[in-house]
């Protein structure tokens, strides 16, 4: 009998699942309300869900619990209803985890200095999760990580509880897709992997994003969806990698890599535009495919395009530099002491996000060739420019730089040169030709390669 009632129970707790997925009453606890869970928590909340928004960051806290908006991708209004219906709410106290039928963790996997993969955020929570565990929860890992980290790091510490995955509750990945400031692709209309640990772990975790993401694909294991995900952004950090190459290339050979670009793309199959630039920012591209490489030693194996795509990658901020130094040498200038401005420092276009920003180290070369920096960015007030690598921990030097207000015909005149880092389609870059001495243009936003006027030069 006890052997029947149990294995009734059992059941149910997928059913128990599945019934509160339907009628929107499950309580969802996203872990980590940045520019991947505060979509998420807001597109649950938008049909019912009673959703908490856990955090360690105070601010973000108070800011949801006002109904005020941090994130561009998601709309004001829309935060503000779910929050005031009492549909959204945020806290930072993770004893509430206990009440959550559904767990989604959407914390940052950052790189340590030394470009390993930084699991600390994702193991906290997960001791946080078993700490306050109870049967009949799903866990969903949505932060891009290396193959094999859900069975690896998350299972163990969850089965030591002693409750069992695939019955007493149910575990996948189901990787972010987020491209900031996409107005197309929001969380709702972005295809969704789900790759649970069992069958049954599957099944529940595409019951759940089937209520509010229109396509749902069902994976075999989170191994699949996890390298699903890393392999989407190394391709992305390869062709990218692939474009600056051919853009140091035909500098080479005085082709310009942007006209050659235009014509490549005009084949209508078998080829997806990619651009080249100062260097790859994002919290993704630069970091993601490095999760592989690391993983991948595990198995004797060495990832050799996503290393040489880092290689090229990380040199381009050089190579700005450098042909800075040589747009200047046509004036009779050197780098030390002339005047450069900086136009954008975000990591892309008409974003504030200065995450892994190329811009940064951009500024941080021409400082230390002694060149005089401003910069303007309406979108970024202030950056904080280190002055040593990364790792030097005693006395980071730093210099703190201010945007300048606007943009005016005087400014851009005083400047010895130009360099225009981030496209940002706000800026008048009519003005900034018109005005400019000399302009390196590394986004192909200033004037069509085709026939730069004789100050505007490009990457
Ligand atoms: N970049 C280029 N040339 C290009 C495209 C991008 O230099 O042709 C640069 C950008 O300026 C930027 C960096 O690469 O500095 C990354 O840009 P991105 O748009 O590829 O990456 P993210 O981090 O803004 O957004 C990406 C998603 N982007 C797209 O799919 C277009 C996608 O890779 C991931 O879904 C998402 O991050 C994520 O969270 O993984």
């Amino acid at each position: 009998m006890a052997l029947e009632v149990e294995t009734e129970s059992k059941r149910d707790y997928a059913e128990a699942l599945k019934t509160k997925f339907k009628n929107h009453t499950a309580v969802v606890a996203v872990v980590g309300i940045g520019y991947v869970g505060l979509p998420l928590a807001v597109e649950k909340a938008k049909v019912g869900f009673p959703v908490i928004g856990l955090d360690r960051n105070d601010e973000r806290v108070r800011m949801l619990n006002r109904g005020e908006n941090y994130i561009r991708d998601v709309k004001d209004e829309e935060l503000k209803k779910v929050v005031s219906e009492g549909k959204l709410r945020a806290s930072d106290d993770f004893s509430e985890l206990n009440n959550a039928d559904v767990v989604i963790i959407c914390v940052p996997t950052p790189l340590t200095i030394h470009r390993m993969p930084d699991l600390q955020y994702i193991e906290n929570v997960t001791e946080q999760i078993a700490e306050h565990m109870r049967p009949g929860q799903l866990i969903s890992l949505e932060s891009t990580t290396y193959p094999g980290t859900t069975e690896e790091v998350i299972l163990p510490k969850l089965t030591a509880t002693g409750l069992k995955v695939g019955e007493d509750f149910f575990l996948c990945h189901s990787p972010e897709r987020v491209d900031p400031g996409n107005k197309r692709y929001t969380t709702q209309n972005t295809n969704k992997l789900v790759g649970g640990v069992t069958e049954s772990c599957t099944e529940v975790a595409a019951a759940f994003y089937g209520e509010t993401i229109i396509k749902v694909i069902e994976c075999s294991s989170p191994a699949i969806a996890e390298m699903a995900k890393v392999f989407e952004n190394t391709y992305r950090a390869v062709n990218i990698a692939l474009v600056n190459e051919m853009a140091l290339l035909c500098d080479r050979m005085g082709i310009s890599v942007w006209e050659m670009l235009d014509a490549a793309f005009t084949k209508p199959f078998g080829i997806q535009p990619f651009y080249p630039g100062p260097g790859v920012g994002g919290h993704c591209i630069p970091v993601d495919p490095f999760y592989l490489t690391w993983k991948a030693r595990e198995y004797d194996f060495s990832t050799r395009f996503i290393e040489l795509a880092g290689e090229i990658n990380l040199s381009m901020p050089y190579f700005v530099v450098q042909k800075a130094e040589r747009i200047l040498g046509l004036q009779g200038k050197s780098l030390r002491g002339s005047k450069i401005l900086v136009l954008g420092v975000a990591y892309k276009a008409d974003l504030p996000d200065l995450r892994e920003s190329p811009a940064l180290k951009v500024i941080q070369l021409l400082i230390k060739e002694g060149c005089e920096v401003e910069y303007y960015d309406p979108y970024v007030p202030s950056v904080e420019i280190q002055l040593q690598n990364q790792g030097i921990d005693e006395d980071k030097e730093s210099v703190r730089l201010d945007s300048i207000s606007d943009l005016t015909a005087q400014q851009v005149g005083n400047a010895d040169l130009v360099v225009i880092l981030t496209g940002h389609s706000c800026v008048d870059y009519a003005l900034v030709v018109r005005e400019a001495r000399a302009v390196l243009d590394t986004r192909n936003v200033a004037f069509g390669a085709k026939n730069p006027i004789g100050n505007v030069w490009m990457l």
